[in-house]
């Protein structure tokens, strides 16, 4: 049994997604910012450093929003989410998957929470780098998309799942995901998955999904 904790239009959101995906049953909390409480002693018990999402699977609580998708990839294989050890896609899927979660998604914390890595006095400065990064980002993956239709492999992977959500958080940037031509048609191929659609209107997301 699964139990996510998440909050609306959070990283939360990407995990409730692929519950939705996997078509399993799952209890969901979703923790209100405002109130803190993705800050009272019992969430820091589950996730010590105070942030969605949080998957408790039978009892014990995961975290981290990539290495919570992969663990459900695995635990699901009959859905295909992820290329099995072994195989010839792997090595690319671990690579996309690490490379989102490691040196793609940190840059959108810095740009919605700037004063973590910049202080409170320099928080412009590191939005500004935060962008550059980001905008960076986004042309890699619009140019891996220039020739296929998946990050990895030729179907949908939980790699595609990290990406989709990440390029929705830089929706209202000045130059959101949407602006590069194959992302856009990448998206808006996504954007038809019946799971991604359902978490939006779960979540009461009205925003970007219809383009
Ligand atoms: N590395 C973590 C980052 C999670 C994260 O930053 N979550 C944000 C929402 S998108 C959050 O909980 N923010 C609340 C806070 O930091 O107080 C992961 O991938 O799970």
């Amino acid at each position: 049994m699964y139990t996510l904790y998440g909050s609306p239009s959070t990283a939360g959101t990407a995990i409730h997604w692929m519950l939705l995906e996997l078509e399993v049953p799952f209890d969901l909390k979703l923790l209100d910012f405002d109130k803190g409480e993705h800050k009272t002693p019992e969430y820091l018990a589950l996730n010590p450093d105070g942030v969605v999402p949080t998957l408790v699977v039978d009892g014990a609580p995961v975290t981290q929003m990539a290495g919570i998708a992969t663990l459900l990839a695995e635990r699901h294989p009959e859905a295909g989410f992820a290329p099995p050890p072994g195989s010839p896609a792997r090595a690319e899927y671990l690579t996309w998957t690490l490379w989102l979660a490691n040196s793609f998604q940190p840059h959108f914390r810095a740009w919605f929470y700037p004063h973590e890595p910049a202080g409170e006095a320099a928080q412009e400065g590191a939005k500004a780098a935060a962008r550059e990064r980001i905008e960076a980002g986004l042309a890699r993956l619009d140019a891996r998309l220039a020739d296929r239709d998946w990050l990895v492999g030729d179907h949908f992977t939980t790699v595609d799942l990290l990406a989709t959500i990440l390029c929705r958080w830089s929706r209202n940037m000045p130059k959101p995901a949407t602006a590069w031509p194959n992302l856009k048609r990448y998206l808006d191929r996504v954007r038809q998955r019946p799971a991604l659609r359902e978490v939006h209107a779960r979540e009461g997301l009205t925003d970007w999904i219809d383009g």
